[in-house]
């Protein structure tokens, strides 16, 4: 095997070795990815968006989807000690916990938090937290698994939906990641400060498709096997005729974040924003978190390409 496998090669033997979940039209999914999540600081580029996090993720616990964060969830490059991160945004890891508490929580690493794949990192980090006023250790996710790649797979038609992160294949984020960590953790986390962006993190998210995008392309068509990913922070659906690439975007957009949601058989992409309601006696304006249906969704997954 080459010392830097290519995407290619990268991603078909993920996908033979990934996590495999079975489901079907009764089981709901919501996918989210990127959050970045920082120590509420002036680098926390989640921080502004929470509370539509929050929200959004308490909607779906009550409607009783399962959660999968696909990747770069906790920003481990920039920051070494994950404890900080966990406390930023307790509100959002009870929240979390309270998935985990009902089986319906799944991890899947990116290459900001690649220190997952160690099932020791994950222990330390996940399993239990410490409560300082206490002065006890708690629980918060116990006995996670972080997986690389996750196969949803449909218990009556077959049809496999392939989950990854989307960093694969990349020299400077997959093979040398531990070059990326030092970079970004001191020196181009520290030059955001003067106008600076982190090369490892995506182009805006109007750009045109990446090498990144294109090659994860390339694998499903050779292969015939859809994906959906995140990490490049841009969200996209292909219409039902086109190369079934699907990314969740990510929940450190200035103004939104944004998902995948599977529900009765059907995918859609969804955004979270705060909007303006004005109220038609008073004028007054509220603002307030609403859900949003984006593209062409719900589309029903067997009108995918090449599903089975
Ligand atoms: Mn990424």
């Amino acid at each position: 095997m080459p010392l830097f496998p290519s995407t290619s090669a990268r991603l078909t033997r993920l996908f033979r070795e990934s996590h495999v979940v079975e489901f079907d039209d009764s089981d709901k999914f919501v996918i989210f990815s990127d959050c970045h999540r920082g120590d509420g600081g002036w680098k926390d580029d989640y921080a502004h968006n929470r509370n539509l996090h929050l929200h959004a993720l308490s909607y779906y616990f009550e409607r009783d989807y399962r959660y999968v964060e696909l990747g770069d969830s906790d920003e481990l490059f920039e920051n070494k000690q994950f404890e900080r991160i966990r406390y930023t945004h307790s509100n959002i890891f009870r929240q979390m916990k309270q998935f985990h508490d009902k089986q319906r929580l799944y991890l899947v690493h990116g290459n900001h938090d690649i220190q997952r794949r160690s099932p020791k990192v994950v222990e330390e980090q996940l399993y239990q937290f410490y409560n300082d006023y206490e002065d006890t250790y708690e629980p918060l996710f116990p006995g996670i698994q972080v997986h690389e790649g996750i196969t949803l797979r449909h218990k009556r038609t077959g049809q496999s939906l392939f989950l990854v992160h989307g960093h694969q294949g990349d020299l400077v984020n997959d093979h040398l990641w531990p070059l990326a960590l030092i970079l970004v953790r001191y020196i181009w986390a520290p030059l955001q400060f003067l106008g600076w962006r982190d090369p490892t993190m995506p182009q805006a998210p109007l750009a045109r498709p990446g090498k990144v995008e294109r090659r994860i392309s390339e694998w499903i068509d050779r292969y015939q096997q859809m994906i959906i990913c995140g990490h490049t922070h841009r969200s996209w659906f292909p219409k039902p005729s086109a190369t079934p690439y699907f990314n969740a975007g990510s929940c450190i957009h200035p103004r939104c974040i944004t998902g995948l949601e599977i529900e009765d058989g059907m995918i859609s992409l969804v955004k979270w924003a705060l909007t303006v309601k004005r109220d038609p006696v008073s004028g007054d304006g509220t603002l307030c978190i609403t859900r949003e249906l984006l593209a062409d969704g719900p589309m029903p997954l067997q009108a995918i390409k090449y599903a089975v």
